[in-house]
């Protein structure tokens, strides 16, 4: 199957080019002008449109079981809704239940093959960790899982102690895994949890005012003094605090090799969302914080502090009594609403997935925050060279899988959840107006999204092993 996207204007992280792209096989085969002479079987217009790398989100969390319920995008939704919104390839994460990390890592692929619709991968959070564990971790690279995720917070069920992450980072340096790591202060959280709770502090703003960025900032500097001792590669996942960012860029600047993900509810949001009536939406941790906050993490992108914006999707139905039509089939899903009394009931998390392109693009672009190419580099190319997908996604360049969005700068919407594809009740950007949004997406070659249209299929998307020594950048 030969297919030609003809006259679109190609953005990469670094260039802007008018050219004709030859795909062949689910792969870019050429990229050049006037290619619309060869032979093909099918010639797409792409006149007056962009045509951009599909986006990579390398923050996802589908089916995950967790507050007495269950994250409500499975492997098939979670990808149609990321597909609609220009990604193409996902990476999730498997949480680890015991001493056994094959077993959970097969049980994620046995929920997650027949149901993906784009490519994915995983990465293994580390939240039990013993002699048997780090002998197991080295045999995780064969079956392309590169990454590890760490947790300075969650103190009962997630976090591992100081010494164990230092172990674990010395695995990921001898074997070229990269560690991610959540990054909050456990036990002052702990704290403050309980004395609010005992103070009959219970609504939802107490997410926020429980887990303070001064504890995210001291966890940061601490992973970051880790990378240092153990010169072990250290990714820093949903960056949410000024601080944050400071020191980071402080790593940086002392040549560490420590990078740093945002996700764009911490862009637009701060703690005052909690105090609306629907503010257990917005509930995720880290949380909300500071229009400060915002601006530092912009200028974070704006810099290049900040390499990567993912999503940390893991949604939840703000009223889960009520069910929703999906695919013609009525479904409930217990979600926010389970905390109605008590902030520490209230499923941690938020959709994303499908708006993380259209929002960015608007907000960031179109209101100058940053250009068109580092809209793709951080959305697309860095996720990719920094998480071992690179050059097979995250670029439009011969040999790649053509994995593409024809995206029309044009276009105007009101967005929400009419248009995001969650499947949830609620969108956090409900009434925002955009301008600019893809019009089709296509996976390794195969047009997915045409418009409005889904022409996806459940087990159509891949498992991508991954490369070990992802770049440091
Ligand atoms: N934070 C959330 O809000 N949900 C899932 C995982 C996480 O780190
Ligand atoms: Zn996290
Ligand atoms: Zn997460």
């Amino acid at each position: 199957m030969k297919t030609i996207i003809c006259g679109g204007t190609i953005i990469s992280a670094s260039d802007e080019y008018k050219a004709d792209i030859l795909i062949e096989d689910g792969k870019i085969a050429q990229i050049g002008i006037d290619l619309s002479k060869i032979d093909v079987d099918e010639i797409i217009d792409a006149n007056e449109k962009l045509v951009l790398p599909g986006g990579v989100d390398v923050h996802t969390h589908f089916d995950l079981p967790m507050f007495n319920t269950v994250s409500s995008d499975d492997h098939y939704s979670g990808h149609k809704a990321a597909a609609f919104g220009g990604t193409t390839t996902v990476i999730d994460f498997v949480p680890q239940t015991g001493n056994d990390l094959k077993k959970d890592i097969d049980g994620w692929l046995k929920k997650s093959e027949p149901k993906a619709a784009i490519d994915y991968g995983f990465h293994m959070n580390i939240s039990i960790f013993n002699q048997d564990v780090a002998d197991q971790i080295p045999g995780l690279i064969d079956l392309g899982i590169t990454s590890l995720k760490v947790f300075t917070a969650y103190n009962s069920t997630l976090r591992l102690p100081d010494a164990d992450i230092f172990k674990v980072m010395r695995i990921a340096k001898k074997y070229g895994f990269l560690t991610m790591l959540h990054a909050e202060n456990g036990d002052i959280i702990e704290i403050l949890v309980q004395e609010a709770v005992t103070a009959g502090n219970l609504t939802p703003e107490w997410h926020a005012h429980t887990r303070p960025a001064w504890g995210a900032v001291e966890a940061v500097t601490r992973g970051i003094s880790f990378s240092a001792q153990t010169e072990a590669p250290l990714y820093i996942v949903h960056m949410n605090a000024a601080g944050e960012v400071d020191q980071l860029a402080y790593g940086r600047d002392l040549g560490l090799q420590v990078m740093g993900e945002t996700c764009p509810q911490y862009l637009f949001f701060t703690v005052e969302q909690l105090l609306r009536p629907d503010g257990s939406k917005w509930i995720c941790s880290p949380p909300m914080r500071s229009e400060e906050d915002n601006q530092r993490l912009w200028l974070g992108i704006m810099e290049g502090t900040i390499q990567v914006v993912g999503t940390d999707h893991c949604p939840f139905f703000f009223d889960g009594s009520k069910s929703i039509t999906y695919e013609e089939i009525d479904i409930k899903i217990p979600g926010k609403e389970l905390g109605k009394e008590d902030f520490t009931k209230i499923p941690n998390g938020l959709p994303g997935v499908g708006d993380r392109l259209p929002i960015l693009w608007t907000e960031g672009v179109g209101k100058g925050r940053i250009t068109p190419n580092q809209f793709v580099a951080v959305t697309a190319t860095n996720p990719a060279k920094i998480f071992g997908l690179y050059p097979k996604k995250g670029v439009i360049q011969p040999g790649s899988d053509a994995d593409i969005v024809i995206w029309d700068p044009n276009k105007r919407l009101t967005y929400g959840v009419e248009w995001s594809k969650h499947r949830t009740d609620y969108n956090l950007y409900e009434g925002w107006e955009l301008e600019g949004y893809p019009v089709k997406v296509f996976l390794r070659g195969k047009c997915i999204v045409d418009g409005k249209k889904w022409q996806g299929n459940a087990g159509e998307g891949k498992f991508i092993k991954r490369m070990p020594f992802g770049q440091v950048i």
